[in-house]
């Protein structure tokens, strides 16, 4: 039986995530990327983001107003109830700025600080993926219904296909390149999508073998970690460790492991 209150957050959040998608969708100008070298558009993106999280966190306020709150724009309410939302109103910027398909909207709810609920929708993909803890994984598309996620069943890996991402630092993207080039020879190949949280519902679609990213932040994480998660993928950060921004992995039983050992010994999370 699910947990009556995990019901209610879902609902929320799939519908939070619903109407920021749609904001983010249609009111994206149509010359954004024409004119992505100047500064304007990026100030265009920033709106969006914070109307979408504004969105988000108004229609959270409104439907359960002792809960917290945190926000990649700012939102930050510590709550009285227990339940705190975790909430990325735009994954994947650049991609939206270049007009590129792959971004999304992540919710998540914490319930005494254990994620419980994560929702992630990509608009353009018409795709929306969720997850109760316990409960599973699910996606829903344009031409499908509700279908339960699983994870690959792991090829070995030099046969797996692992997605990344770069941080905005030049330094720490040097790095990063040098530990994707030892890393290439070792795998079937890589990818970078340019959303984290699209990513991780990959790995639980079972359309990518393993993710691993420096420098996320826990909006850019909650939701998509537990969805991968409840597909069957192990997540973490360092040996030992859960995901955090010095290393998040997520991967296929069986390429998880061996990945997490190759990006200890390649130093993945230092500056
Ligand atoms: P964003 O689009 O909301 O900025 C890209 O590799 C992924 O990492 C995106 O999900 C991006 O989120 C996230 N990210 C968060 N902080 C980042 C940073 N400092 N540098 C690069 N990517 C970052
Ligand atoms: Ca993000």
């Amino acid at each position: 039986m699910t947990d009556p209150l995990h019901t209610e957050l879902l609902e929320i959040a799939q519908e939070a995530a619903r109407r920021a998608g749609a904001l983010l969708r249609d009111g994206r100008p149509a010359d954004l990327a024409v004119a992505a070298t100047k500064s304007s558009p990026i100030d265009v993106v920033t709106e969006m983001d914070i109307a979408a999280e504004k969105l988000i966190t108004g229609l959270i306020a409104e439907r359960r107003p002792d809960d917290g709150v945190l926000g990649e724009e700012g939102a930050a309410t510590e709550g009285t109830s227990g339940v705190r939302w975790v909430i990325d109103p735009l994954d994947g910027t650049v991609n939206y700025l270049y007009g590129l398909p792959t971004w999304a909207v992540s919710i998540a709810a914490e319930q005494d600080g254990e994620t419980v609920v994560g929702v992630v929708t990509a608009p353009m993909r018409a795709e929306t993926f969720h997850a109760v803890l316990g409960g599973g994984a699910w996606a829903t598309g344009a031409w499908d219904g509700e279908r339960r996620l699983a994870c690959r069943p792991a090829p070995s890996l030099d046969q797996a296909l692992v997605s990344t991402g770069f941080n905005y630092v030049a330094e720490v993207r040097a790095h990063q390149a040098e530990v994707a080039r030892r890393l290439i020879p070792r795998l079937r190949d890589i990818r970078r999508g340019g959303s984290a949280a699209v990513d991780l519902c990959d790995v639980a679609a079972g359309r990518l073998d393993g993710y691993y990213e420096r420098g996320l932040h826990p909006w850019d994480l909650a939701a998509g970690d537990l969805i991968a998660r409840e597909a069957g993928a192990l997540t973490g950060g360092r040996p030992g460790e859960r995901p955090s921004g010095d290393l998040a992995i997520a991967g296929t039983p069986g390429v998880f492991e061996p990945l997490q050992r190759l990006l200890e010994d390649f130093g993945a999370w230092h500056d």
